[in-house]
């Protein structure tokens, strides 16, 4: 039995081997050059910090510049570049698409995982870890924007209605996991697969598509997301990160992850 990472080894090698190989016998060619040697694909850099897509001024007053700094250049920043030593370490080789896609971190935050099938292997646990936080926070900064805030609307609004009751409701319910959640973590609504919808919370830098749900939306409520302003008060961020956020992105995540 190859393991997934033996597989795509091999897949690729025998591409290259079939590429190398003349159709046609060529005997007064020269003789073939040695073997080629595939450097890794997956090399330290794989993974890039995406850009904050606004001013980290943006979210103020809810949000503060300084935070929004520290937290998208220094804890973000961190993420991507353990996580790029980590799957470095693997010596993965074979295009694999694209780094940062959606699908290619799903496959990597899920056993077995090119390769190691031990969830407590340290490998996978810093994939995991750094994985986890390199899409969680991607996601994050799109799941808020300037002069954000509302109410969801389309679907999703008459959706959230039929599962919780009503906005407020869900907002009740959303807020309660974010508080709810002790110590380090996240807060989401995602959307399992058999299309309802769940609040949940997750510890550390864990994602509900770790559970194969779609996150739709979430809170980071790790106390670097908003100790500066709120110091030890919680539920004050958690009130404040609602003028924040972008209804248009979750709308759309909705609507695409129902496609799916
Ligand atoms: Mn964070």
């Amino acid at each position: 039995m190859l393991t997934r990472r033996e597989a795509i080894r091999t897949a690729f090698f025998s591409a290259a081997a079939l590429a190398a190989a003349p159709l046609i016998a060529q005997p007064d060619l020269p003789p073939s050059p040695p073997a080629l040697t595939i450097p890794p694909v997956l090399s330290p850099g794989l993974f890039v910090l995406p850009p904050l897509p606004y001013a980290f001024d943006a979210l103020e007053p809810y949000i503060d510049a300084q935070t929004m700094q520290l937290h998208h250049d220094k804890h973000h920043a961190a993420y991507v570049k353990n996580l790029n030593a980590a799957v470095a370490a693997l010596k993965m080789t074979g295009d694999i698409g694209p780094a940062n896609g959606e699908k290619f971190v799903r496959g990597l935050l899920t056993t077995p995982s090119f390769g190691i099938t031990d969830p407590t292997d340290p490998t996978f646990k810093t994939i995991r870890n750094n994985g986890g936080g390199h899409y969680n926070h991607s996601l994050f900064w799109k799941l808020m924007k300037k002069s954000g805030g509302g109410k969801p609307t389309k679907d999703l609004a008459s959706a959230i209605d039929k599962q919780f009751g009503s906005y407020t409701a869900f907002q009740e319910q959303f807020t309660k996991a974010a508080l709810g959640q002790f110590g380090s973590g996240w807060a989401w609504l995602s959307l399992a697969s058999d299309g309802t919808l769940k609040v949940e919370s997750t510890p550390n830098q864990d994602s509900p598509i770790m559970q194969g749900r779609t996150p739709l939306l979430g809170i980071d409520v790790w106390e670097h997301a908003y100790y500066l302003k709120y110091q030890n008060r919680r539920p004050e961020y958690v009130a404040a990160w609602y003028n924040t956020l972008n209804w248009d992105l979750v709308n759309d995540r909705y609507a695409q992850a129902r496609k799916v």
